[in-house]
């Protein structure tokens, strides 16, 4: 496809008039170009109906979404992503609602964009997830986007859709990003292919705490906050982010030399956000200094990469009939023994050498 050469105003100053008598109903549908145009302005309906236009799996759309990406592109990049995981009801929602509304009321500047992605809620196109993240009062306001991201489909897709839609809400200026993900399955890798900074939230419990984080958590995690840390259950949360820290310890990790922090917060009552931002500021300067801030964009830009290659080659081929009939036909034959997987993935591969 041609790259379009639209010139994207930088703002509302140098943005083209527009006759406001001719202003389109909000769901009516409209073409890349002025979506783009609307989008960089700032412009939240369209914003809105960028993402559904990414997320969709329609073939009509599939045009429509590669040219407005490309057209917003490089106006994407400019804000910090932070990945949030922990296991269902730690209180995740709870605190980037209000995390969202300290960070907005402290900066003028700042506009907030939260995804939500529930794999497990691919599935029910996100029914359940929207009721999970109504976020009422940072929903309301005016620099807060809030989207549950849900791709139909494997998690694969659903993570495809919200690297999407993280560089439309860069374009259309938002400058924190925050990707919520339940900790079930493989969410917290796909996180990790998507966010600068993977914040685990914890919580206390009645003994040990370790007990109900999954394996590997540890090393993936760049900063840790006990939340539900207020009141009576500060002493437990005390005794929760020593454990943490004694466990993080433990694990060899591949950012050198940074050794993630354990705050301890409250996201209902709003506690303990200055020294969790001082801890993300610190984070964000290390990772700056020692280059891997730079170093794991590339790395998830080439992980983008390499895997769009292959699902398009694969749906290439899934809709081939001869390439299905002989792939079921290998199929059976491995699963008979009269073939090893090996030499019949070679038989099918040998088979698309004319194709290309
Ligand atoms: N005491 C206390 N309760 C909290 C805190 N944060 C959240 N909660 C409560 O914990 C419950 C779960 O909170 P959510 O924010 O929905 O948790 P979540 O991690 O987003 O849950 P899922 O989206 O289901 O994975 C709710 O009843 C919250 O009111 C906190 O800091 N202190
Ligand atoms: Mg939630």
């Amino acid at each position: 496809m041609a790259k379009s050469t639209l010139h994207i105003s930088k703002g509302v100053e140098d943005a083209p008039s527009i006759n406001p008598k001719l202003k389109a109903h909000p769901f009516a549908r409209r073409s890349p170009e002025e979506l783009a145009l609307k989008l960089a302005m700032g412009d939240l309906s369209a914003l809105a109906q960028g993402i559904t236009l990414v997320e969709s799996q329609a073939p009509t759309d599939l045009s429509d979404a590669s040219e407005l990406l490309n057209l917003l592109m490089s106006k994407s990049g400019n804000a910090i992503r932070i990945g949030v995981s922990g296991v269902p009801g730690v209180g995740k929602s709870t605190f980037l609602e209000s995390y969202g509304i300290y960070l907005l009321e402290k900066d003028p500047k700042a506009k907030v964009a939260i995804l939500a992605v529930d794999p497990s809620s691919a599935k029910h196109q996100g029914a359940i997830l929207g009721d999970k993240t109504r976020m009422v009062e940072l929903g309301k306001h005016p620099r807060a986007f809030i989207r549950p991201t849900a791709a139909g489909g494997a998690l694969g897709g659903v993570a495809r859709a919200t690297k999407e839609a993280m560089i439309l809400c860069e374009a259309a200026g938002f400058n924190h990003i925050f990707v919520e993900t339940v900790g079930v399955g493989q969410s917290e890798t796909m996180v990790s292919q998507l966010a600068d900074c993977f914040l685990f939230l914890a919580m206390p419990g009645t003994g040990d705490e370790l007990q109900g984080i999954k394996k590997g958590i540890m090393e993936m995690a760049d900063l840790v906050a006990m939340n539900k840390s207020e009141g009576e259950y500060r002493t437990a949360a005390e005794r929760g982010a020593l454990e943490v820290k004694r466990a993080l310890q433990l694990v060899t990790r591949s950012q050198e030399e940074w050794i993630p922090s354990v705050s301890l917060i409250s996201g209902l009552f709003c506690e303990g956000f200055e020294v969790l931002e001082a801890d993300l500021e610190r984070y964000f300067r290390h990772a700056k200094i020692k280059g891997t801030f730079e170093q794991k964009r590339n790395e998830q830009n080439q992980f983008w990469f390499e895997r769009s290659i292959y699902e398009g080659i694969q749906s290439l081929f899934a809709s081939d009939i001869n390439w299905i009939s002989l792939k079921s036909a290998l199929n059976q034959q491995v699963l008979s023994r009269e073939v090893s997987p090996f030499e019949a993935s070679r038989q099918l591969l040998d088979s698309l050498k004319g194709k290309i």
